[in-house]
């Protein structure tokens, strides 16, 4: 007989009742904060201190070296944003790096899926293709990706692919990144004691640090992926913890980097595993992702994704897991300790990532198959350790639609005969649609667990703005059923509705991980050059929100769209809320010097209408007409 199946919410106070912990009882554990922390007033860059300034002004206002509040909240930010942009663009240095040693025959496991992409953005970069196989092409280009990493004077390539009007203000103000490198390193190297002590200039270091993020080594990622696991295209998928299965080996992949978890998923559907599989008691297998390495290996291949970044704890706690795979970003060490309460094997296999308490299998482009192999098949052999008395899959589950991308977009909207974004901006243009917001980043148990991010859409939607999605609050909106055409007609203002309808897409589009916030960029460049809607992104109806951020590749991400010109929420503040000066900067001084500025809302409708106001004021400033169904309502 089935057994019954749990929820969540149930899943969640098993967990407590058993005295298990996840990341809900530490985060209580944890209160109250550290307040010089969240005010990001303390200083700990030198031994002088660590100091504090106090905030009622009643104690020391400035640090031993005389570091005023101001310094030291922006220098704070100016790390936090480095640390991010370190983190997306070494992933892709990873993807670059192996897009060359498959050029140069030494990692077989991959091939070019994308021999369109490799040509496109082989050209981008000056390499001739004529007469040129795919694995010279794809060397080269690795190689020449790898290059911008290091350069000195010049910027990055893809820098240009940003609209002109972007490009002359960041030349005005001297942020345009040389190298991807090289502004992380200067970030760090102004950021030490006695170097850098202007937080407006502080600032400026920041904007040219997170634009080599996002103009640059994350676009690289995505590109460098594309060509080596391919374009993704719009396909249905199920997203959530019911996903797992009572009767398969199931295996979560976790993190960001998706250079072994697709070799994982090519290796479990062989003949050989699925036998494994069969010999060991199970039906099959089946293998799903958490966080972003989930969201890389949905939006190629449709593989079901078990959850985002909260849920990678729950996961293992249905009693169903019999190994996860982890490479690196986002990975709770916490993990570990939830894991020895089940039969669930850890795995680490990124040289730059190590558990204490994890097995160690180390991953090498050069072999990818046969650790993938090794992988797979010691998770096979875990099944029959599976007690079967505690497994408890909470039965929920739901399709999505995901795989949109900047280039895609194109056909859906446009029809394959008429590839262009004339039909977005048109819609724009005449009030059917009011803006595009990208909701993008993690879930936090500091927020509301992922609740936000569906809140916030359903906000935005309903007043016909279309919403682009990547990451956790991407899959927090899928669980929820927005990312499919049929919740446009549930929850869509009637002109979004109406083009939903018309092309068979959700209001809500999946555009797919952290890395691919830069596929958002790509899109708003494509706006600006289709015409009618401003000359730079900072002119476009458009937005960026992060209800629940808490990584630094956030606040690199947020950094990146203000610098190119949009308005960005977050949903809690960042550490700098105790100088005044840094907060006015980041809320009002820097939009009159990149065209993008930051706001700051916990109540996630209220966010949604602090980008509702932005948007009508951009189309207003466009002089575009009324939306189209308010102007039906004046007439009546
Ligand atoms: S995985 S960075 S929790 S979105 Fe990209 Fe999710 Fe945030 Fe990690």
């Amino acid at each position: 007989m089935a057994k019954e199946k749990v929820s969540e919410e149930k899943l969640k106070e098993m967990c407590h009742s058993c005295g298990i912990e996840t990341v809900w009882q530490r985060y209580d554990a944890q209160d109250p904060h550290c307040g010089f922390g969240l005010l990001g007033l303390c200083c700990k860059n030198c031994n002088l201190g660590p100091c504090r300034i106090d905030p009622f002004e009643e104690g020391a206002q400035v640090g031993t070296c005389g570091a005023d509040r101001d310094t030291i909240a922006a220098r704070n930010l100016a790390r936090h944003t480095a640390a991010g942009s370190a983190c997306h663009s070494d992933h892709g240095r990873e993807i670059a790096r192996t897009l060359m040693l498959y050029g140069s025959g030494k990692a077989s496991s991959y091939k070019i899926k994308s021999e369109e992409k490799l040509k496109k953005v082989a050209s981008e970069y000056g390499i001739k293709i004529e007469g040129k196989k795919n694995e010279e092409i794809a060397a080269e280009l690795g190689r020449a990706m790898l290059e911008d990493f290091g350069k000195q004077e010049e910027p990055p390539v893809f820098i240009k692919r940003a609209p002109a009007k972007q490009q002359k203000i960041w030349e005005k103000h001297n942020i345009v990144p040389k190298g991807i490198d090289r502004p992380i390193v200067e970030t760090m190297s102004r950021t030490n004691m006695g170097v850098d002590n202007d937080y407006k200039n502080l600032m400026l270091g920041i904007m040219k640090t997170a634009l080599a993020d996002g103009w640059a080594g994350s676009m690289i990622a995505t590109e460098a992926s594309d060509i080596l696991f391919g374009s993704p295209q719009a396909l249905r998928a199920k997203v959530n913890l019911g996903v797992l299965k009572e009767d398969e080996v199931n295996i979560l992949i976790h993190g960001h980097v998706p250079l072994l978890s697709d070799v994982v998923v090519t290796v479990s559907q062989s003949e050989e595993m699925l036998k494994l599989a069969r010999e060991n008691g199970a039906k099959g297998i089946t293998v799903a992702g958490i966080c972003c390495t989930a969201n890389e290996i949905l939006v190629r291949r449709g593989v079901p994704v078990a959850g985002n970044f909260l849920q990678q704890e729950l996961a293992i706690t249905t009693g169903a897991v019999e190994g996860m795979i982890v490479d690196l970003q986002c990975i709770m060490p916490g993990l570990v300790k939830v894991a020895s309460c089940f039969h669930t094997k850890l795995f680490s296999t990124h040289p730059k990532a190590k558990f204490p308490g994890m097995e160690h299998i180390e991953f090498e482009e050069e072999k990818a198959l046969e650790i993938a192999r090794e992988l797979v098949k010691r998770s096979i052999e875990n099944f029959p350790n599976r007690d079967k008395a505690r497994v408890n899959i909470p039965e929920e589950s739901m399709d999505l639609i995901a795989g949109f991308t900047a280039e895609n977009i194109f056909y859906y909207l446009g029809g394959k005969y008429r590839a262009t974004y004339r039909p977005l901006n048109d819609a724009i243009i005449s009030g059917r649609i009011r803006g595009v917001v990208g909701v993008v980043g993690c879930d936090n148990p500091k927020m509301q667990s992922g609740k936000s991010h569906i809140q916030m859409v359903k906000e935005l939607i309903k007043h016909d703005v279309l919403v682009v999605q990547t990451g956790c609050s991407a899959l927090a909106c899928a669980k929820e059923g927005l990312l499919v055409p049929e919740s446009a007609k549930k929850y869509a203002g009637r002109g979004l509705q109406e083009i939903c309808e018309t092309v068979g897409i959700p209001p809500v589009l999946h555009v797919g991980s952290c890395v691919d916030n830069t596929r958002i960029l790509i899109a708003c460049a494509n706006m600006v050059k289709e015409g009618g809607i401003g000359e730079g992104i900072d002119e476009l109806p458009i937005a960026g929100a992060a209800p629940e951020w808490m990584s630094e590749k956030a606040i690199a991400i947020g950094w990146y769209f203000v610098a190119s010109g949009a308005l960005v929420v977050f949903g809690s503040d960042m550490p700098v809320t105790g100088s005044a000066n840094v907060m006015k900067y980041l809320t009002k001084d820097v939009e009159g010097i990149v065209g993008g500025k930051w706001a700051f809302e916990k109540d996630p409708v209220k966010g949604a209408h602090i980008i509702i106001k932005h948007i009508d004021k951009k189309r207003k400033a466009l002089k575009l007409s009324a939306m189209m169904y308010d102007r039906e309502k004046v007439k009546v």
